[in-house]
This record gives C-alpha cells, sequence and structure tokens, in this order.
C-alpha cells in the first residue's frame, strides 16, 4: 500500500497516481472549533444505525447515520432509503467552510450531507464506491473529519493500487473527477482506537435526487 502522508495537506498534489483526483486539505479547523464541532454533532444530530442489504441480506450496520439537505431528498444506496433532514445551522457552518476551501480553484456549491459516527475503531465502512445514479459522473464529495484519527484507503478497482492516509480532526479531503467509476473506498477499522469519529461527505445530488 503506497505511503501518502509526505503529501498531507497540499491541496495542490493528486494523491492518485491515475483516473481520478483526491486532494488532502490539511487541517480546514482549528483544534478548539474542531472539538465544538465534535461535541455538537455528537449531541444535536439523531444518529440511526443504518440498514444495508450486502449479498441479498439485510443487515443493520454498527454505525450510525444521518442524511441532510437543501430539500427532502431520498438517497437511494446499498439497497436502503433515506429522506434528507433540512440543514441545522452548525451542519450550514461546517457547509460554508469546505466550500469557501473549494471557491478558489472549482467552486461547488453542495446541496446534501451524509454523516456517519464511529463509535471506535471496530466500526468501519466496506470498500465501496459513491458511484449511484443520483450524483451523476464525475462528482466531488468532500469529506470532513472529527474525532478520532482514522485511515482512510483508496484502491483501483483493477486492484493494481491502493494507497491509504489518516484523516484527522477536522480535516477535509476531496474527491473529484473520475474517482467514483475508478476507485473504491473504505474506512479500515482498528482494535487500538477507542474513541469516536464523526465523518461528514458533503454531495451535490442532481434534480433534487430524483
Ligand atoms: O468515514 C469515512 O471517512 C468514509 C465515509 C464514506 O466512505 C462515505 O460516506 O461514503
Amino acid at each position: 500500500m503506497a505511503d501518502l502522508f509526505a503529501q498531507e495537506g497540499d491541496a495542490a498534489v493528486n494523491l492518485l497516481p491515475r483516473d481520478g483526483i483526491v486532494n488532502d486539505y490539511g487541517l480546514i479547523f482549528s483544534t478548539a472549533e474542531a472539538d465544538d464541532c465534535f461535541r455538537q454533532l455528537l449531541q444535536e444530530i439523531p444518529w440511526q444505525h443504518d440498514e444495508a442489504v450486502i449479498y441479498g441480506r439485510r443487515i443493520i450496520t454498527a454505525r450510525q447515520v444521518a442524511w441532510y439537505g437543501d430539500a427532502a431528498f431520498d438517497y437511494h444506496y446499498s439497497g436502503t432509503r433515506r429522506t434528507a433532514r433540512p440543514w441545522t445551522p452548525l451542519l450550514l457552518h461546517i457547509k460554508e467552510r469546505v466550500e469557501q476551501q473549494l471557491a478558489a480553484v472549482s467552486p461547488t456549491v453542495f446541496n446534501s450531507c451524509l454523516l456517519n459516527l464511529y463509535a471506535d475503531g471496530s466500526q468501519g465502512m466496506a470498500w465501496h464506491s459513491d458511484d449511484e445514479a443520483c450524483l451523476g459522473r464525475n462528482t466531488v464529495i468532500a469529506s470532513v473529519s472529527f474525532g478520532a484519527p482514522r485511515k482512510f484507503a483508496l484502491r483501483h478497482k483493477d486492484r493494481s493500487t491502493q494507497c491509504a492516509l489518516i484523516l484527522a480532526h477536522g480535516q477535509l479531503l476531496v474527491m473529484r473527477g473520475s474517482t467514483q467509476s475508478h476507485w473504491q473506498h473504505a474506512l479500515m477499522k482498528s482494535a487500538r482506537i477507542h474513541s469516536p469519529r464523526i465523518n461528514l461527505t458533503f454531495r451535490t445530488m442532481l434534480n433534487n435526487g430524483m
């Protein structure tokens, strides 16, 4: 697995060798701001365990999720469906900070956000691509992390290449271009992590998610 730590925080660098673009913007919140966001998100979000259909079996995930957006978008993924809740002031604040970071090079306005809460390192997310039709081709996904640092990995769909980086408290990572068509990503489990992490992925749903 390639070690990408050396490039951490340089948004001009593409972390992928080919077939997509992933940029690490580094820490976009101070520790105090990130602490506040983390604490408020833990308290305010109505976290719920997720459902997914894996190899034809409906399972309840250990991690908890929430889904927010501009409108009551329906989001269909892994055989399940969620309706977006309206933005909270805190989520709008985080979204604005993310959009400011992207404004200079690739202005993007996100209309929805999937939130994931991992209680500890025993919870992760399996390999997948965010390639649902409602996101369209070449979608931009901005991932913001709070809480325990965790390893985020990407692998090419042809299995030739794999790379990873640690996503820390207040860090922004952006996936764009053809990344979702050619690469899968995962949040790796670790028995050494005993504290929670929250991840927000800001997305742009096409046609109000229809
Ligand atoms: O928690 C993470 O960093 C990964 C989240 C993710 O893969 C997703 O929301 O699609």
